[in-house]
């Protein structure tokens, strides 16, 4: 008999949260199917939702656990992977020390549940060589939003009010493929064109006129690595024509003077020609943004990975706060999650970190080396030196800054511990493969990204199709990961869990600022028997601000109640809360945090050198089919044309010499790679553009379709040693590099990593 259901949850490819109805006949997974009764997305969905299906059918995906012999890949069982692998990194910890062991966790893992066990398995690796994803990602708007508000991140991003705006202002984020980032709102093009049908407008700050271009009131090209001095420039120009209004942060404020001063040299005739946008542009569209009623000001990689992340995203946030648009209906807002991740996080304002890391001097934040630093320390002799690495959902060889370093480095470490399900660039050097289940088998509710959601909503995902019997979900390989680092090798799951959540328990109930009387004890003794991370949504839940308290209001939420609501709870719009934000030191929002303040000189510096508009900028693109690097061996994701071009402006193709559909070979500091050439007037002139995550091309890999449309690797070109000197963010966007044709013959001669040469 086939057990046939429909089963609802929420899509985990991007921070959407679109909801999305899985019909499943027995374990097969019959299709996927936009969920039209979800309150937040309305059946909305993107080409990247088939991935659930398509991930879980694979035949490729891994299900058993790996292990490297001399013999090749041998499947083992979880009790023998958890015992080798407790034995060989106990080993090298026992002769190296702590530090030799480095972990490092990608994005899928935001999306999983076992996220919330990040912290536990860190604290049992005990190392400072744990490192940040964030700096290829979110690091500098972490940075500025920790200094500005006191953190912890990211309860402290505003989002645009999207759904009351009146005048959109993004500047380097492309939601109409990307779907939003730090932003979380299903259907982003609906959303986009309904801001300009209620007479609001839509401008884009892009050196591509991008697909969110195209449905905006307005576009303007702008030099890559340049938004730090446009934005600086219209709050330049809000003070001296008087348009200052703090609106709900007025007397919540620190700096007001030292912003003024700061920017009184960025005046839009100053940085005009430097950022390829004019004076008059400017001004005015810093004006209209001051005069609108309800304005949001909005950046993302565009304004992240690039050489002045920290400073560009403080630009965003003063456009916000000095026209009163923060806490603003209409403005940008402070979500309200109702399952608070940060109270098990620390109540101690931000600061950045004052050590650096040991090789390079790179900025270390929150303790951990930015992802640039990876290769280095592995590299590079001496007392903390890399020579094992656990890696938690990422295919860094692909997705990392200067990634032709990386394979030496990953090549020469003692021991690789990899959690994933796709033998690929970077699991080929694993000592052992971990697979946790398919998306569809795992239940999830998306606790990080409801903190960052344009209205505040709560949905449970439920499991789709059950995992094989022996298939341990993330956080439990993690728990076990780390209860073999602790010693604690072979130890039931449930008892480390327990221990876990005890502590986990106590700093929730520290924190805690709405329910009178509540003990460590009760909440333990009210969550009863349940295990894992959804004993932890469901004591966060209980404790929020929509909770039952633990029974203090008897109708407020409990993951019971969540789970009773298939399709999703809409809590409303979003609501003024800014005094319940800040964090600081002071009380206040500082307006003029020091590092960035000390950073002005280097972009002055940057300003006032000639030669910066001469050279050739590589920015990236995102595909809409496929997210980052892992899509990519899903037949229906890839089929159709190659997406993975260099677009050239027509003005450099004829300067240069290459035509629409050749190849050219693209060269940076680090490397060199030939792709296929697109000519398109979307780009700006001085501007090559091209996605990342390709570049599947390696003879070891079990990723068949993916060969067979391998793409080129663009962070073959991108560069470890440019970074945000506040952040330690890579610049994936707005590397240097020279075009040049490349005739056959040459592209032949390109070694491994999609006719890539090293250089
Ligand atoms: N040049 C350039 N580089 C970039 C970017 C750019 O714009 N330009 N973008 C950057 C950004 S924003 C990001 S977030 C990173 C992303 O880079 P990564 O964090 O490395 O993410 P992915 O490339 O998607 O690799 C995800 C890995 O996790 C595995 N995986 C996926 N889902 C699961 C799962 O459910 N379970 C298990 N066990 N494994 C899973 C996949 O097999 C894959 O190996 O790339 C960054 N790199
Ligand atoms: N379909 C799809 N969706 C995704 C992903 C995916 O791979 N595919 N990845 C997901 C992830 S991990 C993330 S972090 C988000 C990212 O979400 P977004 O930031 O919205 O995505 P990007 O396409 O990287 O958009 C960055 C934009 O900045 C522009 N840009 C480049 N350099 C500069 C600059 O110096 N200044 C300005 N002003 N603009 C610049 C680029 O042309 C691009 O249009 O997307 C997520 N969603
Ligand atoms: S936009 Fe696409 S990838 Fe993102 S959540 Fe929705 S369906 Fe999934
Ligand atoms: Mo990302």
């Amino acid at each position: 008999m086939t057990n046939q259901r429909s089963v609802s949850r929420v899509c985990p490819f991007c921070e959407a949260t679109c909801g999305v109805i899985i019909e499943v006949a027995d374990e097969a997974i019959l299709k996927v199917r936009g969920d039209r009764e979800d309150p937040f997305s309305r059946g909305f969905i993107c080409p990247k939702v088939y991935a659930l299906k398509e991930l879980h059918d694979d035949p490729e995906r891994l299900r058993r656990p790996l292990k490297r012999t001399p013999g090749g890949w041998q499947e083992i069982s979880w009790p023998a992977a958890y015992r080798e692998i407790s034995a060989r990194l106990l080993a090298i910890r026992k002769k190296h020390g702590p530090d030799a062991i480095g972990m490092y966790a990608g994005n899928p893992l935001v999306h999983d549940l076992a996220f919330l066990y990040l912290p536990v398995l860190g604290r049992a690796l005990g190392s400072h060589n744990v490192f940040n994803a964030g700096a290829i990602d979110t690091l500098p708007r972490e940075v500025q939003t920790g200094l500005m508000f006191g953190g912890p991140f990211p309860a402290t991003i505003a989002v645009p009010d999207i759904d009351r705006t009146k005048y959109l202002l993004i500047v380097g984020a492309n939601p109409a493929i990307s779907h939003g980032s730090l932003m979380t709102m299903p259907d982003a093009p609906g959303r986009l064109k309904n801001v300009i049908a209620r007479g609001g407008r839509v401008v884009v700050i892009d050196p591509r006129r991008t697909e969110t271009a195209r449905l905006a009131s307005e576009h303007h090209f702008i030099r890559p690595g340049t938004d730090a001095a446009f934005l600086l420039a219209m709050a330049q120009t809000l003070f001296e024509e008087g348009l200052v209004r703090l609106g709900a942060a007025a007397g919540m404020v620190n700096g007001l003077d030292s912003v003024q001063h700061c920017v009184r040299d960025f005046t839009p005739e100053a940085v005009a020609d430097y950022c390829g946008v004019s004076p008059a542009h400017i001004r005015r569209i810093a004006r209209e943004f001051a005069a609108a009623d309800g304005a949001a000001c909005y950046g993302r990689l565009g304004t992240c990975v690039q050489k002045f992340g920290t400073l560009a995203s403080w630009g965003v946030e003063l456009m916000n706060i000095l026209t009163g648009n923060l806490d603003r209906a209409g403005g940008v807002m402070f979500p309200r999650a109702a399952a608070p991740v940060t109270a098990l996080a620390s109540t101690r304002p931000f600061e950045l970190d004052r050590s650096k890391s040991r090789v390079s001097g790179q900025p270390k934040v929150g303790g951990m080396n930015p992802s640039s630093a990876m290769a280095e320390e592995m590299l590079t002799a001496g007392d903390g030196r890399v020579r094992a690495m656990i890696l938690l959902m990422t295919n860094p060889l692909r997705s990392a800054a200067n990634s032709r370093e990386l394979e030496a480095a990953f090549r020469g470490l003692e021991c690789l511990v990899a959690m994933d399900f796709y033998l690929n660039e970077t699991t080929r050097h694993a000592d052992f493969i971990l697979p946790t289940p398919s998306p569809a088998e795992q239940p999830n509710y998306e606790f990080g990204l409801y903190h960052l959601s344009v209205r505040n909503v709560a949905k449970w995902s439920w499991t789709a199709v059950a995992p094989p019997a022996d298939s341990p979900p993330a956080w439990e390989v993690m728990l076990q990961l780390g209860a073999g680092l602790l010693g604690f090798e072979g130890r039931q799951t449930k008892a480390l869990d327990d221990s876990v959540f005890a502590q986990l328990a106590q700093t929730a109930v520290k924190n805690n600022r709405h329910w009178e009387g509540l003990s460590v004890e009760e909440v333990v003794s009210g969550l009863g028997d349940s295990i894992g991370p959804e004993r932890v949504i469901d004591m966060l839940l209980r404790l929020g601000p929509y909770g039952n308290g633990f029974g203090r209001n008897p109708s407020g939420l409990t993951l019971e109640r969540v789970k009773d609501a298939p399709h999703g709870i809409d809590l409303g719009p979003l609501e003024p809360r800014l005094g319940e934000i800040i964090n600081t030191r002071s009380g206040k929002i500082e307006l003029a945090p020091f590092p960035m303040v000390d950073d002005l000189p280097r972009l002055r510096g940057h300003i006032a050198s000639p030669a910066i508009a001469e050279q050739m900028l590589l920015i990236g693109r995102r595909n809409l089919r496929t997210s980052n690097s892992f899509m990519h061996n899903l037949p229906a994701l890839v089929k159709g044309r190659n997406p993975c071009t260099l677009q050239v402006s027509p003005h450099d193709a004829s300067r240069l010499g290459i035509a629409d559909g050749s190849e050219a070979r693209v060269t940076s500091r680090v490397g060199s790679i030939v792709a296929p050439v697109e000519v398109t007037a979307d780009l700006m002139p001085g501007v090559v553009s091209l996605p990342h995550g390709w570049g599947h091309d390696l003879e070891e890999t079990r990723l068949s379709v993916a060969k067979a449309h391998r793409g080129v690797n663009t962070n073959f070109l991108t560069d470890n040693q440019a970074y945000d000197a506040p952040s330690g963010t890579a610049v994936l966007f707005g590397t240097p590099v020279t075009v040049e044709p490349a005739p056959e013959s040459n592209a032949e001669l390109s070694g491994p990593g999609s006719r890539a040469a090293g250089r």
